[in-house]
């Protein structure tokens, strides 16, 4: 069995960043899943086969890659499914102090997963999910910031869809 990793995140919805990193960590690991957050308590444009369904339509083509979702600790989703990396992407320092404190509980809780960082391409780096949602609500362009099915996705959901 090769080694596994795991992308998780919100992806609500995913972005070019997102998808620059599941593109090169599908490179360095056997298997990838990228997993969706369930989470009730962050309100998200998308519910969670939503932002799945996106996911799967913008990243085709890469035969290593698999989709799911979870709930609970991250770590207990990787003992569950024997996922030797977590993969998180840095964009700036800013990322930096959230990303290393997150790294370093769950490696507390696990000592089972290491969390491998990839930099983002720095024509990426400025993206985050909330902020392409912001300029789409007031109507700015959002082409090559997000994959072609998630513009008409946000554009649906914004008429009311
Ligand atoms: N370019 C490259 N990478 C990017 C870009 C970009 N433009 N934008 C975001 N990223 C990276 C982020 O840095 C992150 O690594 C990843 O993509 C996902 O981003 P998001 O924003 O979709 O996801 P987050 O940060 O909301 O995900 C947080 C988790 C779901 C991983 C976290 O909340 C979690 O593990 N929750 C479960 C409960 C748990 O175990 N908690 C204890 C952890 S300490």
């Amino acid at each position: 069995m090769g080694k596994i990793a795991v992308y998780p995140g919100s992806f609500d919805p995913v972005t070019n960043g997102h998808i620059d990193v599941i593109k090169r960590a599908s490179k360095v690991f056997d298997h990838l899943i990228v997993a969706v957050l369930v989470n009730d308590r962050k309100k998200s444009m998308f519910t969670l086969e939503e932002r799945i369904d996106i996911l799967e339509q913008s990243v085709q083509g890469l035969n290593n890659i698999s989709f799911d979702s979870f709930s609970g600790l991250l770590v207990d989703y990787c003992d569950d499914k024997g996922i030797d990396a977590i993969v998180r992407g840095l964009r700036a320092v800013s990322d930096f102090e959230f990303e290393m404190q997150m790294a370093q509980m769950n490696r507390k809780l696990s000592e089972k997963v290491e969390t491998v960082f990839l930099t983002t391409s720095a024509e990426h780096s400025y993206l985050s999910s909330s902020i392409v949602k912001e300029v789409a609500r007031f109507d700015g362009k959002i082409e090559g910031l997000v994959p072609e099915y998630a513009i008409i996705k946000m554009k649906e959901k914004l008429r009311g869809e």
